[in-house]
């Protein structure tokens, strides 16, 4: 049998994996690859010799053994198959790939899953394989298809020791970021990986943390996406706006405290014209359906957020908005049917409104990262995990789909006080938000009145001020709950943890003066 000579072995060559590879080989490392359907693996190794100058350190193989033979132990094999477990007992690819595996490991051997897998799922094959011997890692990867190529933020969950062999390959192909400015470096542009800077990964905790964050990373994804959006609506429903000269809007919030990849891609996308359109004339934007589609992480976010009893409302709002739009027939007859407000009035100072259109999305998007980051200090007490919140926001900066220039002022409020309890209470988001909340309010009664849908806008300000409220009208609830089933409640003139409960209707309660 031939010395094994690979550093890493990777399973599943769709695209995220063929370019994973790619990016470890670009760095130096000598890779195995093994997909299911060999005739893959061939096209791939073919596609690499032609077009990659890289190519020679990628080994095909089209039996599991050879190539779990090919690797230097102890073992790195990481894979990106399709996964749909959701509750912890579900079995699903990623279990039948570590099926085949197990017969052909060692002990001490580090297998990864670098899929979107349920941290439920992770958490259960960590146990079943620890006391095998087997080191098994969940790893968040972000950033699509380009970031897999040229560095994408890495998010691994898993035994701290196995940490070691893991994080310099993990640290040569995950982003980079200028440690003065949180910039990201983007050499690759230029055709050259990338060597210097913060790479985009670190430790998040053991067994499901690295796929609980990646989750909480796509929650704050479709928030970021559906505020950027409603910008778009209230610029276009009222002020007429075209894509094209939105997208120049954009492209100057891009270059102050929005600066965002979302709002990168979002002015790149307005200005494209419709390649449908002959003429060249039409956007094309407006010729694309309005029904988004969803994978489910966000739901999972909201869900688990629901589960936890964290207030992520304007998460779990973003979530609602894609199924709104995903019942367009319906919206459709409604449209014709239900009326909006009588009396529009025509809108007028526009520079005003964008300013004010842009002051909201940026207090919008504060408060979703605060709910984010709300959900992950609560789940890192119910699943035993200990986050660096500096960290996580830091290896935001970089690679993934919500990286921003706002993710440096993150990374220093969780650095400067790691016990943050909310991040709108940080110094520099309390006075951003101080700032923008006139704006923010009259962009949302503006909505209300003209009736144009602002869902996200909407339940971000209800949750900032429901948040400052010392008092909210929960006094009232809780009596109702006393009402009609004795749930008791407490009193504000009493210790906390001391029940009272009243037998209703009280033949002694004090009656009203009517
Ligand atoms: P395939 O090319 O043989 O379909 C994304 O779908 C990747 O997951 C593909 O590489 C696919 O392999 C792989 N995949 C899906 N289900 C699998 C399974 N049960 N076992 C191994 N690989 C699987």
């Amino acid at each position: 049998m031939a010395t094994p000579a690979s550093d890493i072995g990777l399973i599943g060559l769709a695209v995220m994996g063929q370019n994973l590879v790619l990016n470890m080989a670009d760095h130096g490392y000598t890779v195995s690859v093994y997909n299911r359907t060999t005739a893959t693996t061939d096209d791939f190794i073919a596609r690499c010799k032609e077009e990659e100058p890289s190519a020679e350190r990628v080994i095909g193989f089209a039996e599991l053994k050879d190539f779990v033979q090919s690797i230097k132990r102890p073992r790195k094999i990481v894979f990106l198959v399709q996964s749909k477990a959701v509750l912890p007992t579900d079995r699903d690819a990623v279990d039948a790939v570590i099926a085949q595996l197990e017969p052909l490991l060692d002990k001490g051997d580090i297998i990864i899953d670098g899929g979107n897998s349920n941290w439920n799922a992770t958490i259960r094959r960590e146990k079943e394989l620890a006391p095998k011997g087997f080191k098994f890692f969940g790893s968040g990867v972000s950033g699509g298809e380009l970031g897999a190529r040229f560095g994408p933020s890495l998010m691994p969950g898993g035994d701290k020791a196995a940490w070691k062999e893991l994080k310099p390959i993990w640290e040569a192909i995950a982003a980079k970021v200028d440690p003065k400015t949180g910039k990201p470096f983007e050499d690759y542009k230029k055709g050259v990986p990338i060597t210097k800077g913060v790479p985009c990964t670190t430790h998040i905790g053991s067994d499901g943390a690295g796929h609980y964050v990646k989750m909480v990373h796509n929650g704050i994804e479709y928030i970021d996406m559906q505020l950027i959006c409603e910008a778009y609506q209230l610029m276009k429903t009222l002020l007429g706006m075209s894509a094209g000269e939105m997208s120049k809007v954009f492209a100057e919030w891009n270059s102050g405290e929005l600066d965002s990849f979302l709002i990168e891609i979002t002015t790149d996308i307005l200005q494209q014209k419709d390649p449908a359109d002959k003429k060249g004339k039409k956007w094309f934007v407006d010729g694309v359906l309005d029904t988004a589609g969803q994978k489910g992480t966000g739901k999972w976010t909201s869900a688990n957020a629901l589960d936890l009893g964290i207030p992520a409302n304007a998460m779990a709002e973003a979530v609602f908005a894609r199924c709104l739009s995903a019942i367009k027939d319906e919206r459709v007859v409604a449209s014709k049917k239900l009326k909006g407000p009588k009396d529009t009035k025509k809108i007028t100072g526009k520079k005003k409104l964008i300013e004010a259109i842009r002051d909201a999305l940026y207090c919008s998007k504060i408060c979703a990262y605060a709910q984010g980051f709300q959900l992950m200090a609560e789940a890192q007490n119910e699943y035993n995990w200990k986050l660096d919140f500096g960290k996580i926001a830091g290896i935001f900066r970089g690679g993934c789909i919500i990286r921003a220039r706002f993710l440096q002022k993150i990374t220093d409020a969780y650095t400067k006080d790691p016990k943050l309890q909310n991040l709108m209470l940080d110094p520099y988001f309390k006075k951003a938000i101080n700032k923008g909340q006139t704006n923010w309010r009259k962009v949302v009664s503006t909505a209300a009145e003209q009736g144009v849908p602002c869902p996200a806008f909407m339940s971000a300000l209800s949750y900032y001020d429901g948040y400052r409220s010392a008092v909210l009208p929960a006094n009232l609830l809780q009596s109702q709950r006393d009402y009609f089933g004795a749930h008791t409640y407490e009193r504000v003139d009493k210790p906390r943890g001391k029940f009272f409960h009243v037998d209703w209707p009280d033949p002694k309660r004090p009656q009203l003066n009517m």
